[in-house]
């Protein structure tokens, strides 16, 4: 148990290493250059969504402007089972699809359990911006995706509706690990390994602002009503521009109940690396529920407001997607546990 004291001590050894960080990079003039500008995702579906956030950011344009351009790309793509359009139904046969939005400055929108609209983020973002809410959830947040002029539409593509009837053969439902690198070219096996996956995008801009964005069709063929942690300020997503931002992905019970993302970005706070506090919040996950961590998935993905990256996950497979001046196609293995 860490008391009050080691507490402080750890919060002021990690205020001190921000602050020598701080120094470091005012003596070597890194505070007067432009800061790089960098965007990184979740899964090898990443690389095609840094590609649309990095037109944003390459103009000069908005962190939150880049990581909802980004992951729309996934979100409108027909190949990819678990984000938007074409997203595997729960056990009902509905499509349900979760987001989030949030900026530097703590403003933040998500909805949740939300059926017919192919760009859950965008009505993300127009919760944060046109309502005084976080959060709108099922009928609700359509009802407002409508009224902000979004087009109803069915979005259960006969691919998606035939794995449905294929898992509906036997109906077991069992939360597996997503660790194969993902072939989203193939359509996956009703209940099979590959059955989950989100995107979490973070990036920051040549302002030096910080932006993450989450959006995901959740576990297919869940309860019809489950929300996941990806639309769950706090869990699936989580950015404070003081500090840096941090993103989820894999079975979203377990982050939510660790407030994985939040953790993460707390764990920077207190002076961790990207990847130590990734690593840290992993390790949460598997010392709380050993038995449970050994099937399952988490992984997570964080960026601190200097463009440092750190990814870890439970299991191995876990890929993301970096893209910045230097490289563009970015594709890397994340550390795991096992
Ligand atoms: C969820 N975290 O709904 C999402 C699903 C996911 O890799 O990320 N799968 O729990």
């Amino acid at each position: 148990m860490v008391d009050r004291r080691d507490f402080l001590k750890a919060s002021l050894l990690g205020a001190s290493a921000l602050a020598l960080a701080d120094n470091a990079r005012a003596h070597t003039g890194l505070h007067a250059k432009a800061p790089s500008a960098k965007v990184i995702s979740t899964w090898d579906f990443g690389v095609a969504a840094n590609h649309a956030a990095w037109a944003v950011l390459d103009k000069g344009g908005h962190a939150l402007d880049a990581v909802e351009t980004g992951v729309q790309v996934p979100e409108a793509d027909l190949k990819n089972h678990s984000v938007g359009r074409s997203g595997y139904p729960d056990r009902d046969g509905r499509l349900t699809l979760d987001a989030s939005i949030m900026d530097a400055d703590g403003n933040c929108g998500a909805v949740a359990a939300l059926e017919h609209i192919a760009h859950p983020i965008s009505v993300a973002r127009k919760v944060m911006e046109r309502t005084p809410h976080v959060l709108l959830v099922g009928d609700g947040a359509l009802q407002f995706a409508l009224e902000q002029g979004f087009k109803k539409e069915d979005l259960l593509t006969p691919e998606s509706e035939q794995a449905w009837h294929e898992w509906l053969k036997t109906a077991n439902y069992k939360p597996s690990i997503n660790s194969e690198v993902h072939d989203y070219g193939k359509a996956a096996l009703p209940g099979g390994s590959d059955n989950h996956d989100t995107i979490g995008m973070l990036a920051l801009d040549t302002h030096g602002r910080l932006a993450g964005a989450c959006t995901t069709s959740g576990m297919a063929w869940k309860l019809h009503g489950r929300v996941g942690d990806s639309p769950i300020i706090g869990a699936g997503l989580y950015v404070d521009g003081e500090v840096g931002a941090a993103t989820s992905t894999g079975v979203g019970e377990e982050v939510i109940r660790n407030a994985g993302s939040f953790l993460v970005v707390e764990l920077m706070r207190q002076g961790r690396s990207p990847q130590e506090a990734c690593h840290e919040a992993v390790m949460r996950i598997v010392k709380r529920r050993p038995h449970a961590a050994k099937d399952l998935q988490v992984g997570f993905l964080a960026m601190n407001r200097h463009g440092e990256v750190g990814a870890w996950a439970i299991q191995p497979g876990f890929s993301y997607a970096v893209c910045d001046a230097q490289r563009q196609d970015g594709l890397l293995p994340a550390k795991s546990v096992y």
